[in-house]
């Protein structure tokens, strides 16, 4: 089954939004199949960010991610990687719509409170830097009420 990688950023866990953010995605039905509360450090962030390394906002993102504890999860389900940034909501909080997690939580787009893989190849290469470790392999009693 597919799987995604989603941190809640050091916004978020400053501002008390871990269970919220936890919640929305357990009530959609997805598994949550790992979860640390880590402190990285510059070169991890630069390297989960290594795509961006030529954009003017990549020395203030690494700073961000830097700057508080962040939350990594693991998220399991039928197309969560698409859906999960659908629940996110649009990078910019301005432009995320209400009911998505920047469109009711954030407004300045360097402090949008989640990320989250934008693919599944991604997904793949984020979930091996966070978790070297492997994740946790079980499945929920309920998933024959979630899946036909
Ligand atoms: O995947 P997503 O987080 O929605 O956006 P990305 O384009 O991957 O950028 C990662 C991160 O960088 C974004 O969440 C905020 C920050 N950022 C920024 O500060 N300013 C921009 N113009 C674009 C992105
Ligand atoms: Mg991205």
């Amino acid at each position: 089954m597919e799987q995604t990688f989603i941190m809640i950023k050091p916004d978020g866990v400053q501002r008390g939004l871990i269970g919220e953010i936890i919640s929305r995605f357990e009530k959609k039905g997805f598994s949550l199949k790992g979860l640390k509360l880590m402190s990285v450090e510059r070169a991890f962030a630069e390297k989960h960010y290594e795509d961006l390394s030529a954009k003017p906002f990549f020395g203030g993102l690494v700073e961000y991610i830097i700057s508080g504890p962040v939350v990594a999860m693991v998220w399991e389900g039928k197309g969560v990687v698409a859906t999960g940034r659908k629940l996110i909501g649009a990078t910019n909080p301005l432009a995320s719509e209400p009911g998505t997690i920047r469109g009711d939580f954030a407004i300045d787009i360097g402090r949008n409170v989640i990320h989250g893989s934008d693919s599944v190849e991604s997904a793949a290469k984020e979930i091996a830097l966070w978790f070297p470790d492997g994740t946790v392999n079980w499945q929920s009693t309920v998933h024959p009420w979630i899946y036909e």
